[in-house]
């Protein structure tokens, strides 16, 4: 029976991610849960942002669902984002985030794409320094890393039937590093299902695209940033953050968390949307743990709560939970 390390994290991650367990048990009755710290709570109580302990349960797990960290957006001393940390330590090299239309709360019917983000370097090393007056941040692409999303994309794109693929990149501007990362990209794709469709886009020309045309994505490949941007503006059309999941994955673990922050404006009142962090757990059960039809059945409950009332009716984080435990069969 599957293991899942829960590390509900910072803010609203203490509300989402306890409702998402109780609908993914009342899916799985079977799954063992093994809670863990992360976080910046929990670099305020022990002095550091994800103890070696819980990097040694998601590692024994092979799963995990965290919630939201509350990073400061000033340097503190000692202190490195938890869900950078666990992305790096645990070499959670790709970050899959699908969106697509669901009833009453999507913007646009149609749209339903998979943002395939590069989940360990670009931007993301964090090395920055001061150089007298002027900061310098590293940018880093390498081959094997591109080789490694690549490849993970055709492997996903295989298993879920889907055909056409897009790089996302700025080789006019940055030709050494993002020219490495799409020839890499494509290269791969093409060596191991020479039959999928290869496009390329600027990331402005995506930026445009996304918010004119979002039907016609269909999967993305591209850098961290640029994912990481995107994939915010793509959540509009799936209905907003509060629908927007993701999954942190690698080779033989992997580690679902809701795209959204940890909102520490509405944090503590029992309004957060769980959607997200079900949705996640959804993802990790189809992909980290193969179980299809249990995934299947946790969306078709979060579409079916949809169809019948929007997330303002519901009002509440509980109200949403028992509203997906109705509908789950
Ligand atoms: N669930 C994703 C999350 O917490 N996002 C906020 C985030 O990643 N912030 C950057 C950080 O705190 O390190």
């Amino acid at each position: 029976m599957p293991k899942l390390c829960v590390i509900p994290g910072d803010g609203i991650g203490q509300e989402v991610i306890p409702a998402a367990v109780t609908i993914l048990q009342a899916a799985l009755p079977d799954l063992q849960i093994i809670e863990a710290e992360a976080g910046w709570n929990c670099f305020q109580k022990h002095g550091v942002s994800v103890p070696e302990r819980t990097l040694e349960l998601l590692r024994d797990c092979g799963a995990g669902l965290f919630g939201a960290v509350s990073s400061p957006s000033h340097k503190v001393a000692g202190y490195k984002s938890a869900i950078l940390t666990m992305r790096q330590s645990l070499d959670l090299y790709a970050n899959i985030r699908p969106v697509k239309s669901w009833p009453s709360v999507s913007p646009r019917p149609a749209v339903d794409m998979i943002i395939v983000r590069e989940n360990s370097e670009g931007l993301y090393v964090g090395r920055e320094q001061m150089r007298g007056d002027t900061a310098v941040a590293q940018r880093i692409i390498s081959r094997q890393a591109s080789q490694k999303i690549g490849q993970k994309t055709a492997e996903l794109m295989q298993q879920l039937q889907r055909k056409t693929v897009t790089i996302v990149h700025k080789a006019n501007v940055l030709p050494l590093t993002d020219g490495l990362f799409r020839d890499t990209v494509r290269q791969t794709i093409e060596a191991a299902n020479p039959d999928l469709a290869i496009n390329e886009l600027l990331v402005d020309v995506a930026a445009l695209k996304m918010v004119a045309e979002p039907a016609w994505f269909d999967v993305i490949v591209t850098t961290n940033l640029f994912g990481d941007i995107l994939s915010d503006a793509a959540a509009h059309w799936g209905g907003g953050l509060g629908l927007a999941a993701s999954l942190n994955w690698g080779d033989g673990l992997a580690l679902a968390e809701p795209v959204h922050g940890s909102a520490p404006d509405i944090a503590g009142q029992g309004v957060a949307n769980p959607l997200a962090a079900v949705l996640s757990a959804a993802l990790l059960v189809r992909f980290a743990w193969g179980l299809g039809e249990v995934a299947d059945r946790l969306e078709t409950a979060v579409q079916q709560t949809l169809a019948q009332q929007s997330y303002a009716q519901l009002k509440t984080t509980l109200a949403v939970q028992e509203a997906v435990l109705h509908n789950l069969n």
